[in-house]
């Protein structure tokens, strides 16, 4: 029994970017139905409110113990009312009524199924909803037409709902390093996204792309998709210019280098290990055992078709694909690493508390009016006076 006065009362810095969250969380039942109420603001398209709740669930992410009483959260940031409410809930009966009754809701299952889609939105999905429209077969059955990416989508429903693995996400760094590799030596490909963060599952791989010498990097994506494509790893495919950073981002970019910017949503094709049971064990030089993938796990050409009832001898990936030329690397990979949140909070902590706007690209002081150059997350950390945080503490 713990006395409320003797609580631990926790205490936390206002932005996440000033916090170290690892994946260990002490608050899990907490974070879960905070985390649900989030995902349905965002599935119900009110971002502020999704926001919020992310924010709150990432101030508990953060306790080094578990939450017993509310006391102990008072003058903590970013718990609003209605989080509060959510947190007493869940304190006094052991879940949120709110959380249990939206994940019961016909609304939020064919929102999430909708949008399970790649390719489809909230947006997207409502607009079904209104039309009768709540499951994957009465889509298929209403003939609405459907893009290029939600055809792919539809089609590798199953492989692009199903987490990503840290062993598959290996898997393909290797075929996406062959690929870079082959189309300009010398390139260098890095994980990014929660696999960098050092998440154990995903729902998609996402890689940054670059050479050391600036300028060589340009036009390497069409290359590289196309050995992808040559090489039959590529279910889909959809180059683009980075829209999400130009359009949120203002002045942080140097106008003259987006269009080297780009990036390609794919969903490719991985060779299921049928020997994954029966690794083989490699011996090392210094005579540790270890086991190992056989060299086949990603064979090149997998059977294109199966009877039905056999299983798949591949599975469906999400992947992106990101180049930046090597002057941008170091903020495009503190863009990419996430989580979604930590980078949210970067940027309004580069706003507000500097007065600096941060993006992918580059980092603008407002007050000097100059751009603040970098070669390292470490460095941009300290021009935004911010103690270092590695990846792995940045799962707010
Ligand atoms: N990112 C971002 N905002 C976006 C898209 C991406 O800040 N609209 C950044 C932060 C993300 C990273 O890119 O962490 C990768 O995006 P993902 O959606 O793949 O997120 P994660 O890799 O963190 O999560 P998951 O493990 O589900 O893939
Ligand atoms: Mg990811």
């Amino acid at each position: 029994q713990i006395n409320e006065a003797e609580a631990m009362v926790f205490s936390v810095p206002n932005y996440a970017c000033q916090r170290r969250t690892t994946l260990e969380n002490h608050n899990a039942v907490l974070t879960d139905a905070l985390s649900l109420l989030a995902e349905n603001a965002e599935l119900e398209d009110e971002d502020g409110r999704g926001v919020a709740f992310r924010r709150a669930a990432a101030v508990l992410k953060a306790l080094p113990k578990p939450v017993t009483s509310l006391t102990q959260l008072r003058g903590l940031p970013c718990l609003g009312e209605h989080s509060l409410r959510v947190i007493q809930d869940v304190l006094e009966t052991g879940s949120s009524s709110e959380a249990e009754s939206t994940k019961q809701s016909e609304r939020f299952k064919a929102l999430k199924v909708l949008t399970g889609i790649f390719g489809v939105g909230p947006k997207t999905a409502a607009w079904w909803i209104r039309h009768g429209i709540n499951t994957l077969h009465q889509l298929r059955a209403s003939g609405h037409t459907l893009n290029r990416a939600q055809q792919a989508g539809l089609e590798h429903y199953d492989g692009v709902n199903r987490p990503v693995t840290k062993a598959e996400a290996d898997a393909i760094g290797e075929i996406v390093e062959t690929a870079v590799t082959s189309v300009l030596p010398g390139a260098q490909v890095t994980l990014t996204g929660g696999f960098r963060r050092g998440k154990l599952t995903g729902h998609d791989v996402d890689f940054l792309i670059t050479h050391p010498e600036e300028g060589r990097e340009e036009g390497l994506m069409p290359k590289v998709v196309s050995w992808l494509e040559s090489q039959g790893f590529l279910l889909y495919q959809k180059t683009t210019r980075n829209s999400y950073l130009e359009s949120k981002d203002g002045p942080a970019r140097p106008a003259s280098n987006m269009d080297r910017f780009e990036r390609c949503f794919s969903i490719f094709k991985l060779a299921e290990d049928e020997r994954r049971e029966t690794k083989q064990p490699e011996t090392r030089t210094d005579g540790v055992t270890r086991l190992r993938a056989s060299e086949d796990a990603c064979g090149r050409q997998p059977a294109l078709s199966q009877a039905d009832e056999e299983p798949k001898p591949w599975r469906a990936v999400r992947v992106d694909l990101v180049v930046s030329p090597i002057s941008q690397f170091a903020f495009a990979l503190l863009g990419w690493t996430g989580s979604k949140l930590f980078e949210r909070e970067l940027r309004r902590w580069a706003g507000y508390e500097k007065t600096m706007s941060l993006s992918s690209h580059a980092l603008y002081d407002n007050k000097q009016s100059r751009y603040l150059k970098a070669t390292s997350e470490e460095e941009i950390f300290a021009h935004l006076g911010l103690e270092y945080v590695p990846p792995s503490e940045r799962n707010a």
